[in-house]
This record gives structure tokens, sequence and C-alpha cells, in this order.
């Protein structure tokens, strides 16, 4: 009888406290709005932000500057497509991981987004979902052995590549009898790379490039299309609503030029493929 009372009178407390819990949320705005009115309309792990797996070492798509802030052509088309959808600069949250781990990780909602160039396929498909493409290019040999010119050339040598690329899955297939050296990321195959236990790494050609200016003696020495996979966003699977506003949102980006000005600040020089580009 008595802990009936005592449980019913607790019964205006708690809802007063829900209330104040509300209206406390529901002044930060838009978005804190929806969570007031307990909507999560892109399903994310925390509605208020977007949580983004990407890499460290895949400049200029995606790295990590001196400040410790990422930063790149991906990384910047994805902050402009996230404030489309109300998201600011603060509620976009990048966290670094393995190549690898990016995909799982979206599948296991650990990200709500993967963004690191990742090229679309059919076998990914399988466990996540992708958003429309927005860049299509090559993957490239980086060498500094002026014997390997072509596929032949990479016979009896060792070649690096990271872990869960489409350069991995592609060397399988067509550099025979090469020896694959696999590596948890860019930076660590271009350290080899350097020091002589591998011949060349296979990776992204913007990345290839890059990595050349940095160290000279580093040329890109096979470039193979990859315009069959062109890289989009990664969601969970199912996630329709949130990939439907980030086609939308990407869109709007190529339409109004914002994707062209980024295309020309992190590959100047590289060829404007057309289909991005504003339509008349
Ligand atoms: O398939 C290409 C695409 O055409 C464009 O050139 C950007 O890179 C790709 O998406 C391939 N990228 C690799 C992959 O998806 C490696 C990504 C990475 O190292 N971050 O496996």
């Amino acid at each position: 009888m008595r802990a009936t009372r005592i449980f019913k009178s607790l019964i205006p407390l708690v809802r007063a406290g829900a209330m104040a819990l509300i209206v406390a949320v529901a002044g930060f705005g838009a978005v804190s709005k929806a969570l007031a009115a307990g909507d999560n309309p892109y399903g994310l792990i925390d509605p208020k932000v977007i949580s983004v797996g990407t890499m460290g070492d895949a400049k200029p798509y995606t790295f990590t500057t001196a400040e410790g802030e990422f930063s790149g052509f991906d990384i910047e088309l994805f902050r402009n497509v996230a404030s489309r959808l109300g998201f600011n600069k603060d509620q976009v949250v990048f966290t670094g991981q393995e190549f690898s781990a990016l995909m799982p990780s979206v599948a296991n909602q650990r990200f709500d987004v993967a963004v690191a160039a990742i090229g679309t396929t059919e076998a990914r498909k399988k466990t996540v979902d992708f958003s429309d493409g927005y860049l299509a290019g090559y993957l490239s040999v980086l060498t500094a052995d002026k014997a390997i010119t072509s596929a032949d050339g990479l016979k009896g040598k060792r070649l690096g590549v990271v872990q869960g690329t489409l350069q991995e899955i592609y060397a399988g297939k067509n550099f025979k009898e090469t020896d694959l050296v696999k590596f948890p990321d860019n930076n660590s195959a271009v350290s080899a790379l350097n020091n002589g236990t591998v011949d060349a790494h296979f990776l992204d050609y913007e990345a290839a490039k890059q990595y050349g200016e940095r160290y000279p003696d580093l040329k890109i020495a096979i470039n193979i299309p990859s315009f069959d996979a062109p890289a989009g966003f990664v969601i969970r699977k199912g996630n329709d609503a949130f990939r439907e506003a980030l086609n939308t949102a990407l869109h709007a980006a190529m339409q109004d030029g914002t994707w062209k000005t980024l295309y020309e600040k992190w590959f100047p020089g590289s060829p404007m493929p057309d289909q991005y580009l504003p339509k008349k």
C-alpha cells in the first residue's frame, strides 16, 4: 500500500523532470528540436552529430594536418554536404581509422558514415550502402624502380597494398608472380618503399601524386582506370533517409559549383571529369 503511494507521488516529479529536459534541449536549434520531438530522421547514432570514419594518410583526399585537424577534398566536400543537412562544423566529428576497419565500423554502427575515396562496388554493397558517386579516377603504382613501367615489370617484385582496398583486389587478380605485401595504411607502405622493403606501392592516383611530390625519387609508373568504382559516402545498409538526404545535398554541391571549386583546390592540374560539373 505504502510503496504504491510513494510511487504515485513520484510520477509528477518524473514528468516535470522530463519536461525540463525537453525544454532545455530544445534551446540548441533545429537539429535539437527534432531530438526533443523524439525525432532522428537520418537514423544517426547521436541525432545531434554526424560521426564520420576516415583516414589520416590519404592526402589530398583525406588527411590530418599538423594541428591534428582532418582536411582534404573528401573532408571539405562532406562538411559542405552536411551543412546543407543542417549540421555545422562542430556537429560533424571525424575519426581516423585503418582503411580495412571503415566499412565494418559503419555496418556495426560505430560511425554514421565513412568518407575516404571509397570506391563503390557490388561486393562492398553486400555489407554497406553508398551515396551517389562523387569522384572517379585511377589506381596507381608508385615506385623509384625504373624497370617497373607495366604489369609485366612487376613480375618478381614486392608490391605494397593497403589492406581491404580495391588495389589489393586488383593486384591479387592481375599482377601475377608479384609478391603482395599488405600494410594497414599508406604511411607505413611508403616508409617500406623508401627503405627498400618493398619495390612499389599501389594506391589511389592523387595520393600517389602527393607522395611523389614529397619524395621526388618516387614516380607514378602504372595507372589502372577505376571509373567503374566511383567513390561514394558509405552508410549503414537500409539507412535510406540519410542516403537520400546526402544525395540531394551532394547534387546541390555539384550543381552550384562547390564540387568544382574543391576539385580545383585539391587536385590542381588533374583533368576535370564533366559528370560532376553543373548541368545547364
Ligand atoms: O575507385 C576509385 C575511384 O575511381 C577514385 O579514383 C577514388 O578512389 C577509388 O574510390 C579507389 N579507392 C580505394 C578503394 O576504394 C582506396 C581508398 C583509400 O585508400 N582510401 O579501395
